[in-house]
């Protein structure tokens, strides 16, 4: 009968309407809002399959992050927090595509697959969305899937998406990582920021107040909770808060414009020198920036966080006197100043991977204490159980000094600021203020750090994007032949030039990444280099 039901909801409720095919990329699927009622369905269909599989508790955000508002998207959330495993996109995008009349078949050969025999269970599949106006239908048909294919729906409303990530890990660790609510999540960083900050709310250069876009989206209703629980330790001056329908969201504000045009973005006063931040559509990516005295603007974007917590947490480390290995990851886009500091100043290992969470947060666990960072703003920190266990057993075997007692307590009461289940603006943005706290740093003293290469970042459009395939974590292309050995002779043309291209996971387009000693080398190297892709 239950079947009966499935097949029956996709025909008459959610009939597939497109034609052309899409595929589960890096940030799941992503489209016009209007394309995409079956495969939300769909989805919730695959939710429970996969939570069958894993006897676990799997999330299901609906959100397109920084795209424009009238786009949509869904991505799955596996039990332990990370992006939904590799080897299952290809049946997201099996389930997506197939005729309504063979949606059967596919789920059949899911089940084949995976020897699912549970198929009686009915595991918790839990649902976020975004502001986005088309989020409310959209959720609605992921809650008729999941509830077709005989699972139990949890619907958490508007969340951001790390926050989804926390309850499905909340939930798969019987509440060991925290509780699963709204309320559990606010609670959790909060009292661990303000129990790090202490009764003294400044320090030296420090001042306890930022000025926070947010973006017209989730982020912007969210800092107002957490604002509560701050309880006036960090003063969050909110802009950019007109949320549902305002089709504002990411509009000339928000982490990717100002990432991405490198600039300030509107709705916030233009004060000089004043520390502010942004964060995407769904709050898992945040930069900081700040114009000066001639309103030059300056941008600290996810290398720079990456390397303030990287070089923070390795003296806070030493302090402890507890061997740990830390780590930070990169993608290609890393600024190569950054990776320079990372490497002579800081001392610290740094690995590069492939464009994409999944990538990052993996190698991540490999370290004892993991940083990773795209440039974007999207990352997090992420410690091992054994590491944690190690500094939580030196505490309490009280043979510590009183400073590497203090560091011990510091670095287990930040580890409950963090979301390490994956990026999360709001817990990168508690500390990021806690470090800066911590240092007595205004946002000056933060950038002394390195200085920047120029960098660019184009998009080609071209007739087949997937024609350029790449190796060495996407800094090397292997085909079309000819084209690396093309761009290796133009970058050898600029000092400190680098540059490589590599098909985009989100977009239909080619990515061209330049960065050399001057901007209008840069630019050149940028367009030159496009000239070949073209
Ligand atoms: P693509 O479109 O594959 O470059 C973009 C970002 C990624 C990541 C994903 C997911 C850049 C250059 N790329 O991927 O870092 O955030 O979107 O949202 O920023
Ligand atoms: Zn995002």
């Amino acid at each position: 009968l239950r079947c009966r039901t499935v097949y029956a909801f996709a025909r008459e409720m959610y009939p597939k309407t497109i034609k052309h095919d899409i595929s589960y990329g890096t940030a799941g699927f992503r489209t016009r809002a209007t394309d995409l009622s079956y495969v939300m369905y769909r989805m919730g269909l695959l939710a429970v399959l996969r939570a069958r599989y894993k006897n676990a508790v799997i999330g299901v955000m609906i959100t397109a992050s920084h795209n424009p508002e009238p786009d949509n998207g869904v991505k799955l959330v596996d039990p332990m927090g990370e992006m939904l495993e590799q080897s299952w996109e290809k049946w997201a995008t099996k389930i997506a595509n197939v005729t309504d009349d063979k949606l059967e078949n596919v789920i059949n050969d899911i089940i084949a697959e995976y020897n699912i025999e549970n198929m009686n269970d009915r595991p918790e599949i839990v649902i976020g969305k975004d502001t986005r106006p088309s989020s409310l239908h959209l959720s609605k048909a992921v809650i008729d899937g999941v509830l077709a294919m005989g699972g139990k729906p949890v619907d958490y409303g508007i969340v951001t998406t790390p926050q989804l990530h926390y309850f499905v890990v909340c939930k798969n660790t019987r509440r060991a990582y925290g509780q699963p609510t709204e309320d559990g999540y606010y609670k959790k960083l909060t009292n661990a920021f303000k129990k790090v900050r202490g009764q003294n709310f400044n320090n030296g250069n420090y001042v306890n107040r930022v000025l926070y876009d947010g973006a017209n989206g989730v982020g912007a209703k969210k800092i107002k909770y957490l604002k509560e629980g701050l309880e006036g330790s960090l003063i969050v001056d909110m802009y950019n808060d007109e949320i549902i329908g305002s089709g504002k969201l990411n509009y000339l504000c928000g982490a990717d414009f100002v990432k991405s045009q490198q600039k300030f973005p509107t709705g916030l006063p233009q004060d000089p020198n004043v520390r502010c931040c942004s964060v995407d559509g769904d709050a898992d990516r945040i930069v900081y920036y700040y114009l000066d005295e001639n309103k030059k603007f300056h941008l600290m974007d996810g290398d720079r966080i990456a390397t303030l917590i990287a070089g923070f947490l390795k003296e806070v480390l030493e302090k402890t006197g507890i061997s740990l290995k830390l780590g930070l990851v990169q993608t290609a886009y890393a600024n190569g100043a950054s990776t320079d500091y990372i490497t002579n100043e800081l001392k610290v290992p740094v690995a590069c991977v492939p464009t994409g969470v999944k990538h990052l947060h993996h190698k991540a666990l490999s370290y004892d204490i993991g940083v990773y960072f795209e440039a974007n703003g999207h990352g997090t920190v992420v410690f091992k159980n054994s590491a944690k266990e190690k500094l939580r057993t030196a505490l309490e075997t009280n043979n510590l000094s009183d400073e590497q007692k203090h560091a011990t307590e510091r670095l287990i009461n930040i580890i409950d600021i963090i979301n390490e289940t994956v990026g999360d603006a709001i817990s990168d943005m508690l500390l990021v203020e806690t470090i800066l706290h911590y240092r007595g740093w205004d946002i000056k003293d933060w950038e002394k750090a390195y200085t920047d290469l120029p960098n660019k970042l184009l998009k080609v459009t071209v007739q087949d994007r997937t024609v350029i395939t790449t190796t060495d974590a996407e800094r090397k292309c292997v085909t079309p032949e000819g084209l690396q050995a093309e761009i290796d002779a133009i970058v050898a043309k600029y000092p400190k030039g680098r540059s490589f291209v590599r098909p985009s996971g989100t977009e239909d387009v080619v990515r061209v990444y330049a960065e050399a000693s001057t901007s209008q080398d840069c630019d050149k190297l940028a367009a030159e280099v496009a000239k070949k892709v073209f």
